[in-house]
């Protein structure tokens, strides 16, 4: 059976392919998503959601558990400010993996800490695009191994 996961994504990153493309390359969120679907295949069933809100963000978080069987989740921003997202994945006891299309830790020192690594299955960062692939991936073979 299709694992049903939820790619989730959060500030700015609406704004993936217009700008800063020596950083976050030139896909646009609609083209990670297109291809992630091409790779899950018959193997997952996904939805995704993008939201600049935090409120929003938990709230689709709270929601996957009446459907999702686990997150690809890039917060953004927020990984190195948010409690209430860290609490919010810990509370739903869903497999997250954390994702982000660049290596923070190659980046500023506010970066290098993240609120949800401790309370997620893993993390891939630094392959751009293909850090949601891997992450997909990667989140496809945990839940198998269930
Ligand atoms: O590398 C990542 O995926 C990040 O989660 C991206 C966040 C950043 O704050 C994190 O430290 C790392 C920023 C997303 C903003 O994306 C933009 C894309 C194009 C133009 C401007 C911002």
């Amino acid at each position: 059976m299709a694992h049903r996961i939820l790619i989730l994504n959060g500030p700015n990153l609406n704004l993936l392919g217009s700008r800063e493309p020596e950083v976050y390359g030139t896909d646009t969120l609609a083209d990670i998503v297109d291809r992630l679907a091409e790779s899950a295949g018959d193997r997952a069933e996904l939805r995704h959601i993008q939201s600049n809100n935090e409120g929003e963000l938990i709230e689709a978080i709270h929601d996957a558990r009446n459907w999702a069987a686990g997150i690809v989740f890039n917060p953004g921003a927020f990984t190195h400010t948010s409690i209430a997202l860290r609490d919010a994945v810990s509370g739903v006891e869903l497999p997250v993996v954390e994702t982000h299309l660049s290596n923070v830790h190659a980046r500023e020192e506010f970066r290098h800490k993240s609120f949800l690594t401790a309370v997620c299955v893993g993390v891939v960062a630094g392959f751009g695009a293909s850090s949601y692939t891997l992450a997909l991936e990667a989140l496809i073979g945990h839940l198998d191994s269930l």
